[in-house]
């Protein structure tokens, strides 16, 4: 469940007095919160605390989380000169990610980590808009403006999450996930012939490590079949198309996962009930199915409702 510790309180009082990228910078925080829903819950995965912009800090963005608002970049990439200026990941740097995934690995047993980092066409929505955006139109129009500038820029953002990626599964985590949350405002067309090969790049940054790689996106139903074609194991889904039609568009051939609606978690508990085994029911339509959420957690949620959850799918089993 992404961003599920937003939720604890023990994760808040943590939190208190560490800037969020700067918890995620410090191995024994990171670890300790990445363990925290494991043992509140009972869920059968951890999902490392980091951020999908680690790596472009550790490559020398200036880039902050505000609270409330989510990621921001000091000074926006918007034109081929500050492109040409970002400059390649040192290895090293990434060390702190390495430690924090080492630590946890050992104290979760038998659990397995995942692994993850942002899709390219995400990572660079941020950096041309220098925050969060509705829609990403600075960074649709630069696609188009200026292709050649574009396509710099998504190999630059491929390579540094690459490299994020791969040092999480080579410190051992066992499963690797991207995601590209804001590829919904991309047509097909678009997607495959501008965005694809570079989201392509970052999973082979995994060549020769043997771990299931998950695609996620948000508002994906578009674009589901052409990101499951670049190489993914498990093609993760959001609340917008129930499960079996998301099989349906992915020909059977995959496993899937997701999908339960973030907006629920707030409603009674027998409206989340039934549309959590309606979610599960759905699911058996696919050759597997990883019960997730079809997004993040929202930070108000009552934490004994995503336990109950987790109770609920382990008896459905
Ligand atoms: O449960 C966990 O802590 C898992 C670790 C995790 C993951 C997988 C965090 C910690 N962030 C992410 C991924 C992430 N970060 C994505 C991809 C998945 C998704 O779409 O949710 C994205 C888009 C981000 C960027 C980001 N970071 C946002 C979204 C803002 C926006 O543009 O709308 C936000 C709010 C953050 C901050 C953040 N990252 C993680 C946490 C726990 C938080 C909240 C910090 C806090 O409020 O304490």
């Amino acid at each position: 469940m992404r961003q599920a510790g937003r939720s604890l309180p023990e994760y808040r009082e943590l939190r208190v007095g560490n800037a969020m990228l700067d918890a995620c910078l410090t191995p024994e925080l990171a670890s300790e919160i990445t363990l925290q829903p494991v043992r509140r819950h009972g869920v059968d995965a951890a999902i490392l605390f980091s951020d999908i912009v680690i790596p472009l800090k550790l490559a020398g963005v200036s880039v902050e989380i505000v609270p409330g608002r989510g990621p921001v970049i000091e000074h926006p990439i918007r034109t081929p000169s500050d492109v040409a200026a970002l400059r390649p990941l040192d290895p090293d740097a990434l060390q702190p990610i390495i430690d924090a995934v080492g630590l946890t690995v050992s104290q979760l047993g038998n659990t397995p980590l995942i692994g993850f980092a942002g899709a390219p066409f995400t990572l660079a929505s941020y950096l041309v808009e220098g925050g969060p955006s509705k829609d990403q139109l600075r960074a649709r129009t630069l696609m188009f403006s200026d292709p050649q500038t574009w396509a710099t820029l998504l190999n630059w953002c491929a390579d540094v999450t690459g490299a994020f990626l791969r040092a999480q599964i080579v410190a051992g985590a066992s499963a690797a996930q991207l995601f590209d949350s804001w590829v919904g405002s991309l047509s097909e067309m678009n997607y495959v012939r501008r965005v694809a090969p570079h989201s392509k790049r970052a999973l082979d940054a995994l060549r020769g490590l043997d771990v299931p790689k998950v695609h996620f996106g948000v508002g994906s139903g578009e674009v589901l079949y052409a990101m499951r074609a670049i190489g993914a194991d498990v093609m993760g889904v959001d609340w917008r198309i129930p499960l079996d039609e998301a099989n349906r568009r992915l020909g059977g051939t995959v496993p899937l996962q997701g999908n339960i609606d973030p907006a629920l978690l707030a409603a009674p508990w027998k409206v989340l009930e039934a549309h959590v085994r309606d979610v599960v029911e759905r699911g058996r339509d696919a050759p597997s199915h990883v019960v997730n959420l079809g997004h993040g957690v929202p930070p108000e949620t009552d934490p004994d409702v995503l336990t109950r959850i987790v109770q609920l799918v382990h008896e459905l089993d």
